[in-house]
């Protein structure tokens, strides 16, 4: 009878060592301890084993017994910390890696150009202005005295939406508007898209221009050269020259354009003033009578003087780059570098 203990011992030993996972541990479980299993038949021999016999079978069942349920214990538990190894290595996370960065975006090259041009003037009191991008060509063209045969007035130059209606060419109908509600004294400057149809390295068909306007007793060309001097020596630099060359505007007179000693050869000649020394940046004029007739302002009474730059142009050349279209078509390569 010991003998077929040892039979089921032997059996079970071998098998249990070679359990490879917690199911076929079950049911190797089940087919020795489970209630049809190979201990319960050994049990059922006790009934047929003599009296004197039975109580050293029982011992040695029970010995078998508790030994394969040790084994099996001890093997689930080795399988199950495998199991548990296998999966930790399997979803570890290296807490020693650096997080990553979330990238963070900041002003577009053209707004920090604004907010410095537009800074230094409302420091010398200027207020800022705004108005619609779509203008009537009363406001943007009649109103400025710009006569309906102005070559910029037409479909060359000019978007028009609709007859009678553009995508303003400059933002001076700003200013009349601002002028038509408020008396003198008068002093804004207008940041904003402009549109004209035009698209090259230099130019493109959006693009944006301040232009500023003060108006009050006895303003002078003198009052306008005096600040726009002022304007470049902050904005591009101490030693920056100025020099005004006559122009013609149809909305001033006289008219002038200025410009500045080239920032990039500081006056020397180079690739950027085309060997002048000079950078042209802006236009600028005393405001012709017949605008503040439209203003509805007393030409007798008031003078003013008005200047309009394009912001796309001092931006190019403040950073020295070589085409507009870097400027619109949003590369952020390009625009991380400002
Ligand atoms: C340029 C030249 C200029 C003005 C803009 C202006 C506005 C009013 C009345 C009179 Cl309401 N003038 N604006 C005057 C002279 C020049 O801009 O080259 N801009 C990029």
């Amino acid at each position: 009878m010991n003998a077929d203990c040892e039979a089921v011992r032997q059996a079970a030993m071998e098998e249990i060592d070679a359990l490879e996972d917690l199911r076929a541990l079950e049911e190797s479980r089940v087919r020795f301890l489970g209630r049809k299993g190979r201990i319960a038949a050994l049990m059922r021999l006790l009934g047929e084993t003599s009296p004197e016999d039975r109580p050293a079978l029982g011992k040695a069942i029970n010995e078998v017994k508790e030994a394969l349920t040790s084994a099996l214990e001890a093997r689930k538990q080795e399988l199950e910390a495998r199991d548990l190894a296998a999966r930790a290595a399997a979803e570890a996370v290296d807490l020693s890696l650096p997080g990553r960065r979330p990238r963070q975006g900041h002003m577009h090259v053209i707004n920090q150009v604004i907010d410095d041009i537009v800074g230094i003037f409302v420091e010398l009191g200027f207020q800022v202005a705004a108005g619609p991008d779509v203008e009537t060509e009363y406001y943007n063209f009649d109103s400025l005295n710009t006569p309906s045969d102005h070559p910029a007035r037409d479909s060359h130059d000019t978007f028009f939406v609709k007859p009678g209606v553009v995508l303003r060419t400059h933002t001076s109908p700003v200013q009349m508007r601002v002028m038509e509600r408020t008396q003198p004294p008068v002093a804004i400057v207008v940041p904003g898209r402009t549109y004209r149809v035009d698209n090259d390295a230099s130019h493109s068909p959006m693009f944006y221009q301040i232009e500023g306007l003060l108006v009050d007793h006895g303003v002078t060309f003198a009052d306008l050269k005096g600040t726009l001097a002022l304007f470049v020596r902050r904005f591009f630099g101490p030693d920056t020259k100025a020099r005004f060359r006559p122009h013609f505007f149809p909305f001033t007179e006289p008219s002038a354009e200025m410009d500045i000693s080239c920032s990039v050869c500081r006056g020397a000649g180079c690739r950027v003033c085309k060997h002048s020394g000079w950078l042209e940046i802006l236009g600028c004029g005393m405001v012709h009578p017949n605008v503040f007739g439209y203003a509805g302002y007393d030409y007798e009474t008031y003078t003013g003087y008005a200047f309009g730059m394009g912001v796309d142009r001092i931006a190019m050349l403040r950073h020295a780059i070589s085409s507009i279209s870097f400027l619109y078509e949003n590369d952020v390569r390009f625009l991380e570098q400002f």
